[in-house]
């Protein structure tokens, strides 16, 4: 309830906060990253979104924050967009159930990047099997309308919700992300390893880019490399950055760029 209180005043006080975890391809290339807010706040220093999303999500202040997160995302593309190196570069944005079925969300969106000026093909949509239990029509028709503006969606959390299988044949998906939790233990649990294998396997027959989370350590990645998965995201590669952190990060990856 207190922090409840707070997050209210958060957003016109400034105090939230987008991080940048990079996406890899391969051993080095950073392909894009995913913007991780975060609650700067007075008291308590940085909040884990872990904390206050379901909050902001149960009062509805997910809407107006989820909007800043998109048009902050969409202003550091604009910023990227005349930097060599960086013009290639897209971020993936969370979207909760509730802010994507908003009525207003498509022209959100599409106002957020004509304002900002950023390609829309830049911008990427994570959405969490969660997010789909409700009005699965409704919200492919959405995807469909903003995929025809050229963003791309990723399927969040992969693995660890309802009729996966189903999901993944019906929605116009560009990327699956095999969740975390099947990476932890990837190289000591067969059934892990097993489920890994699968969604790689799947996701590539479908035609979609597999990213696996969590990735931490060279032998889970070598790991994954083996079952054919070729892109990640996590501690290994490096943590959620500040922009300017990230900053001088890509500058170390590609030091000519
Ligand atoms: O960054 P961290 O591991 O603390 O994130 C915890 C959870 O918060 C993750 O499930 C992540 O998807 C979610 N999250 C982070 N940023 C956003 C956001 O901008 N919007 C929504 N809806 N969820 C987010
Ligand atoms: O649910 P979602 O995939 O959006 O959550 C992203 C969260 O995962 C972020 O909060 C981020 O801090 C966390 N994260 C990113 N990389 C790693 C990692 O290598 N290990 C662990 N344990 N968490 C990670
Ligand atoms: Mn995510
Ligand atoms: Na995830």
């Amino acid at each position: 309830a207190e922090l409840e209180a707070g997050l209210w005043s958060a957003l016109e006080k400034g105090q939230f906060v987008l991080e940048y975890q990079p996406q890899v391809r391969g051993s080095a290339k950073v392909i894009g990253v995913e913007a991780l807010v975060r609650w700067r706040h007075p008291e308590r220093g940085l909040v884990s979104p872990a904390e206050f999303i379901p909050i902001a999500e149960e009062n509805g202040l997910i809407v107006p924050l989820g909007r800043w997160v998109i048009e902050t995302a969409c202003a550091q593309l604009a910023a990227w967009a005349s930097v060599p190196g960086r013009a290639e570069l897209s971020i993936a944005v969370n979207v909760s159930a509730r802010q994507f079925l908003q009525p207003d969300f498509v022209a959100d969106v599409l106002g957020a990047l004509e304002r900002s000026g950023a390609c829309a093909q830049r911008l990427e949509i994570e959405l969490t099997e969660s997010t789909l239990i409700t009005d699965i029509e409704q919200i492919i028709a959405r995807m469909e309308v903003l995929r025809a503006h050229g963003l791309r969606f990723s399927l969040d959390d992969f693995g660890t919700g309802y009729s996966s299988l189903a999901y993944l044949k019906r929605l116009p998906l560009d990327q699956v992300k095999i969740d975390r939790s099947f990476v932890r233990d990837i190289l000591v649990d067969p059934n892990d390893a097993a489920i890994a294998t699968m969604i790689t396997v799947l996701g590539e027959t479908l035609g979609l880019v597999v990213v696996a989370e969590g990735v931490e350590t060279e032998a889970q990645r070598d790991c994954l490399l083996q079952i054919g998965c070729r892109a990640y995201q996590g501690f290994l590669f490096s943590r959620p950055l500040g922009a300017v952190q990230l900053e001088a990060f890509l500058d170390a990856m590609s030091p000519q760029a």
